[in-house]
């Protein structure tokens, strides 16, 4: 059954030529001198938290499609200087995929019918070895930084952990809201828990994760285009509900098409929110800033990344 029609969202919320045809960054152009401060005004208590999950060989991926980091210390020690061989260094290197843990999809990360954001024609765009237009790099020059608003669905729900595939609406996020007395502003980031990220920090299963990915439906593209939200992330594979059947009929991922290719809205995807939801639950505190810069790699359709949380 068509839920959504998503060609009408995609025009309500296309977010092309807004900021000039020349724009690389979408939303997070929403993030301004004012997003900034009511951000740094957010870390008031000197408490921190960190979102990300570990890089090594035991991450998310099961191998089929994406690789978790291979890291290989191929210098173990070599002297700086033969005339001093007590001071050594050491050197590595790692093969992996950059969408394999913790990470931001850029604004080239995914197109639909030929065209990313902004018009950008994949043909022209997208090579082998990069992205000439909408690479991460234009993400990480000033940062994604900014204000971050935790909506703890799952605790909402009275449960740990979302079971199975569930569909978060857009009326199930302002019930959330309201139950935590959060609001938003202009160059938000808002993340998204449902508890997933459990099956890989507590059961260590990555199988299991993969059976257990609520997340929102794609109404809630509108919902984050209304409230001027900058980037939206979430703790689980892609902050969008996945294996929920054809919502949108003829689109799959459509959070994905209409988030990144019509609004130019990066998503970050598995972040660890439960130590900073536990403390937010504690103090009632559920704004906090968010620093999440992605690595600048040119060309680069995403980015790993380790964010970095003040309360
Ligand atoms: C896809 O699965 C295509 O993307 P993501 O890693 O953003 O979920």
């Amino acid at each position: 059954m068509k839920t959504v029609d998503f060609e009408a969202m995609a025009e309500r919320i296309r977010n092309w030529g807004r900021w000039g045809a020349e724009d690389n960054r979408g939303t997070l152009n929403l993030i301004g001198p004012e997003a900034l401060v009511r951000g740094a005004a957010a870390a008031r208590q000197g408490k921190r938290f960190s979102l990300g999950l570990p890089f090594d060989r035991d991450g998310p991926q099961d191998g089929i499609g994406r690789t978790n980091p291979q890291l290989f210390l191929h210098t173990l020690g070599k002297p700086v200087n033969p005339a001093f061989p007590r001071v050594q260094w050491a050197d590595d290197s790692v093969f992996m995929t950059l969408q394999c843990a913790t990470q931001w999809d850029a604004l080239s990360h995914v197109h639909y019918d030929g065209v990313l954001y902004n018009g950008c024609k994949v043909c022209d765009t997208l090579t082998p070895t990069g992205a000439t237009r909408l690479g991460v790099e234009h993400l990480a020059d000033t940062g994604i930084v900014s204000r971050g608003v935790l909506l703890d669905v799952a605790a909402y729900l009275g449960t740990p952990m979302m079971e199975g595939f569930q569909g978060i609406t857009p009326d199930l996020l302002n019930q959330v809201a309201a139950h935590q007395g959060v609001s938003f502003a202009t160059g938000d980031i808002v993340a998204i828990r449902t508890g997933a990220i459990r099956c890989l920090t507590i059961d260590k299963d990555r199988n299991l994760f993969r059976k257990h990915q609520s997340g929102l439906t794609p109404e809630c593209a509108e919902w984050l285009h209304d409230h001027q939200v900058a980037a939206v992330c979430a703790d689980n594979v892609a902050v969008e509900v996945m294996n929920a059947g054809a919502v949108a009929d003829e689109m799959c991922l459509p959070m994905h098409g209409l988030c990144i290719r019509d609004m130019g809205m990066p998503l970050g995807e598995m972040f660890n929110l439960e130590a900073l939801a536990a403390d937010c639950a504690a103090d009632g505190q559920y704004d906090f800033l968010m620093c999440a810069p992605p690595l600048g790699f040119t060309g680069a359709v995403g980015s790993p990344v380790n964010p970095i949380v003040l309360k």
